[in-house]
């Protein structure tokens, strides 16, 4: 498969580097790294995904060279950071997606489990025991002698520490360590991007006193395992172009003695219902949840939207009957496997 990854770059000369409509670190890192290594082979590089990119990436330099839209022409396509197509609407939605489909693609994954692979890609290099994409292809462009520049190293790290949490959860391997000490060691520096990237997910005052509204509206259920709150259609408009409310309460409600998992909802007046889904370790049934409810993602972070008008209070109660079984068996059945579906925002 690498060959084959390394023959399809060097046959094409304009490139599209393809994100999924749940753009994160590691995906956006990813795109920016394969955009240098790529670039430094004589090769003509654009960037597309089809949602914006999220204010808080913004502290890796390149983001807004990502586009909206798919240029008309291009030779081959790499995606990065998925295997299905149902995180590809965006491109199906403006008719674009044949244009992909009619040149050689390359997917570049590390998610084990996927629901409608995307089935007409030449090279899949998809690795499950990896950390990030990220480190796919740090992997992948040392073993293919391509050079990693120190912008291609940083964004690396960015993707790296993205899906790992900062090299906290257990997607960090040894092997993940040691690219983070061969980057560094190349001249990347943590701190810098650290610093960066607080810079940048920092938050307006409205949005600290309205973090307080979101955790006295907090509910406890299941006893106090499952810390839910909802978010309505004013304050999605008020605050989402702000910043995202769901992450901006999440971490604090599973810092919460006796917290298991946290749902955020958020109801639209068009009926659509979406929940962002985070656990803690020793809960490992975010992805199982999500899945119930239509959507899927990871063991402790997944999501799912509702869109075929079913009433909120339905949906929510039949979430949280799900996740309190899903609890009350936590014991009784083996763990999550990374599944990627759609994921709702
Ligand atoms: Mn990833």
């Amino acid at each position: 498969m690498q060959e084959k990854f390394k023959q399809l770059v060097e046959t094409a000369s304009k490139i599209i580097i393809i994100q999924a409509d749940n753009p994160d670190a590691d995906s956006l890192g990813s795109a920016l790294a394969l955009e240098h290594i790529v670039g430094d082979l004589g090769k003509n590089v654009e960037l597309y995904c089809g949602v914006d990119m999220p204010g808080y990436l913004h502290y890796m330099s390149g983001w807004d060279r990502v586009k909206k839209d798919l240029p008309t022409k291009f030779d081959a396509s790499i995606i990065v950071d998925a295997s299905t197509t149902t995180l590809l609407e965006k491109l199906d939605q403006a008719g674009q997606l044949g244009w992909v489909k009619a040149r050689p693609t390359a997917v570049l994954d590390h998610h084990a489990i996927v629901e409608n692979k995307i089935d007409f890609a030449e090279v899949v290099i998809c690795d499950g025991e990896l950390s990030s994409t990220g480190e796919l292809i740090y992997n992948l462009a040392s073993s293919l002698g391509w050079a990693i520049n120190t912008e291609a190293g940083g964004h690396i790290m960015s993707a790296i520490l993205g899906d790992t949490q900062g090299l906290t959860n257990d997607l960090a391997s040894a092997a993940t360590y040691r690219a983070m000490a061969a980057l560094t060691e190349a001249g990347v520096s943590r701190p810098l991007l650290e610093e960066l990237r607080r810079e940048y997910s920092k938050m307006p005052p409205e949005i600290f006193r309205y973090k307080g509204e979101l955790i006295a509206r907090t509910d406890l259920t299941a006893g106090g395992r499952i810390a839910t709150v909802t978010i309505p259609q004013t304050e999605i408009n008020t605050f989402s172009p702000l910043y995202n409310p769901a992450p901006l309460i999440q971490n604090d409600m599973l810092q919460t003695t006796g917290v298991l998992l946290s749902i955020v909802f958020k109801q639209y007046d068009d009926g659509k219902v979406t929940a962002a889904i985070r656990a803690n370790q020793g809960a490992a049934v975010a992805g199982r949840l999500a899945e119930k409810m239509g959507g899927g993602g990871h063991a402790y972070a997944s999501g799912f939207k509702v869109t075929n008008g079913r009433p909120f209070n339905e949906v929510r109660s039949e979430c949280l009957e799900f996740a309190t079984h899903l609890l009350d068996t936590l014991d009784k059945e083996p763990s999550d496997e990374t599944v990627q579906h759609a994921i709702a925002s």
